[in-house]
């Protein structure tokens, strides 16, 4: 007689479940909107409509998680502008922010060495422009968001959970998504985790970001892959 498999009980699932090596995906968020001088937000959002330029990103490089031929139309203020003209941006991200993100990890976090590496107002229109999907080289991403996102407007940053994605597809196949709000600021370690933002759902729709880049001692900026900044600041 064959025999029948039946489903395992949940307790017998737990008796030979082990936690994963791999840390699920975690991230920590500060609200700091509040705490920040009033005009922070609207200055930068300013500043995004006054000196954003857009390029064409090709996915060359080895942290890039997409089909090969596609292009990806980009639109930022890149770090050495955004230094220029919110220096106290700059000052943030070298003092106060990263203390805030060297509370969660044991190591020292290092500022990069070169402005545009270090920060960039990055914007998406409502009129399909996604960011392109990726693996971050770096071991602490910081990321304070200007606008506010939900599932209406879109704009949500896809993430996903098996290490082994390889682009936007087999990121959707199991992915969780984050919805952030205006004055929120993330900090995580997207570095075995692809993720990308999905578009904006509604024509007259903004979503604004201010991405910060942090390396360690066991993560030094030497592994940031060749081509990125190329990918990233040209114009
Ligand atoms: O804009 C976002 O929410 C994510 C940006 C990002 O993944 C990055 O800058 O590495
Ligand atoms: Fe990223």
């Amino acid at each position: 007689m064959r025999e029948v498999s039946l489903p395992k009980t949940t307790a017998e699932a737990f008796a030979e479940w082990q936690p994963p090596t791999l840390l699920p995906f975690h991230w920590h968020v500060y609200d700091v909107g509040a705490v920040l001088p009033a005009g922070w937000d609207t200055e930068l959002l300013d500043l995004a409509h006054r000196k954003a330029t857009r390029h064409s990103f090709r996915p060359t490089m080895s942290t890039a998680r997409e089909v090969p031929d596609v292009e990806i139309s980009l639109e930022a203020v890149n770090g050495e502008e955004l230094r220029r003209e919110a220096p106290w941006l700059h000052e943030l991200y070298g003092g106060w922010f990263r203390d805030l993100a060297g509370r969660m990890t044991e190591e020292e976090l290092h500022t990069t060495s070169t402005v545009n590496r270090a920060l960039s107002l990055n914007i998406l229109r409502g009129d399909g422009e996604r960011y392109p999907c990726h693996v971050d080289s770096n071991p602490m991403q910081g990321l304070l968001y200007l606008t506010d996102l939900s599932e209406e407007t879109g704009g949500g940053l896809v993430v996903a959970r098996d290490p082994a994605a390889r682009n936007v597809d087999e990121v959707n196949a199991d992915c969780g998504v984050i919805y952030p709000r205006r004055g929120q600021l993330y900090f995580f370690d997207a570095r075995a985790h692809a993720h990308y933002v999905e578009p904006m759902r509604r024509v007259d729709a903004l979503r604004a970001v201010v991405t910060m880049n942090y390396y360690s001692p066991s993560c030094p900026e030497t592994v940031r892959p060749a081509g990125l900044d190329e990918q990233l600041f040209s114009r």
